[in-house]
């Protein structure tokens, strides 16, 4: 059992909104490697490598492959218990947000109601040249990297290093987490920007913070709480607190 502090189980039993910050960590425990890291399965080459424009025009099979192998992992995958706890949270919070810079989908599955996908979504596909949309079934065998009826290539619906993030998405993100009651920030290295702005924006708008986190991370020093331990395990604990004090 966790001993949560006073200060935190105050702060959750007057709250009205709540957000969950999530990132790759929080998938880890269904068995996607996370991006950096001793436990990374990527930890041969930086996510920079492969996840940017250049890489992909400079050698779009060898980016394509590296995605195609991801959505592999990522349709066997299921939701965890903290994916299955954050969803809970539904049940004893009038408004409960997830802003994710996952793309593997996982909130969705597990049944959250309100997701911000910050990064995209690793299912979809688009051409580069006519913008047309593609799901993710219409390339799924594909082995090299496609192409649109166009002639463009055909890359997945996520935000690379050096792009921008949906500007509405992110806009709404830095509202929601603005007005939030308490901000929870797991499994996220946080230090890809602007994603690692928004757990700041909670301090800056006296918003309690609360990191779940199987060690520290860049935002630690900054943030009202730490609690250190797998999501999977910190936040199912969580819930069964609280819904022994609801
Ligand atoms: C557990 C656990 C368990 C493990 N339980 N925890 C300002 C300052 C400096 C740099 C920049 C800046 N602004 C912009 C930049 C540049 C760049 C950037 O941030 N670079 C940094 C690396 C320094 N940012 C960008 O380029 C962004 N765009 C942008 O800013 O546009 C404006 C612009 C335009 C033109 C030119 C320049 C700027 C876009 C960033 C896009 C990031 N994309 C990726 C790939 C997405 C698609 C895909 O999936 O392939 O997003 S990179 C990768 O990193 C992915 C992730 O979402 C993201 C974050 O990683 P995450 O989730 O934090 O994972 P890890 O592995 O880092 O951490 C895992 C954590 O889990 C660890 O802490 C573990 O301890 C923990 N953990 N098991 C709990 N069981
Ligand atoms: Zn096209």
């Amino acid at each position: 059992m966790i001993a949560f502090s006073e200060k935190l189980i105050e702060k959750l039993s007057g709250a009205q909104r709540v957000v969950f910050l999530t990132g790759s960590g929080i998938s880890a425990e269904s068995g996607i490697p996370t991006f950096r890291g001793n436990e990374g399965l990527w930890k041969n080459f930086r996510p920079e490598e492969l996840a940017n424009f250049k890489a992909f025009i400079k050698n779009p099979a060898r980016v394509w492959e590296w995605y195609q192998f991801r959505r592999d992992i990522i349709l066997s995958a299921k939701p965890n218990a903290g994916h299955l706890a954050i969803r809970e949270f539904e049940k004893f919070f009038p408004s409960v947000t997830v802003v994710t810079q996952n793309v593997d989908n996982l909130h969705r599955l597990a049944g959250s109601s309100n997701i911000l996908e910050l990064h995209g979504n690793i299912m979809k596909n688009y051409c580069i040249r006519c913008s047309k949309r593609y799901d993710f079934q219409t390339f799924e065998n594909s082995l090299s990297s496609p192409k649109c009826e166009c002639g463009g290539l055909i890359r997945p619906d996520v935000v690379w290093f050096g792009e921008n993030l949906n500007e509405s998405v992110f806009a709404e993100a830095e509202d929601t987490v603005a007005s939030a009651d308490i901000v929870f920030v797991a499994g996220s290295s946080n230090i890809v920007y602007p994603a690692a702005l928004l757990p700041q924006h909670a301090v800056n708008n006296g918003v309690y913070t609360v990191e779940i986190n199987i060690e520290r991370s860049e935002l630690s020093g900054v943030l009202d709480e730490v609690l250190l331990g797998p999501s999977g395990t910190v936040i199912p604990e969580l819930i069964k607190k609280i819904a022994g004090q609801k």
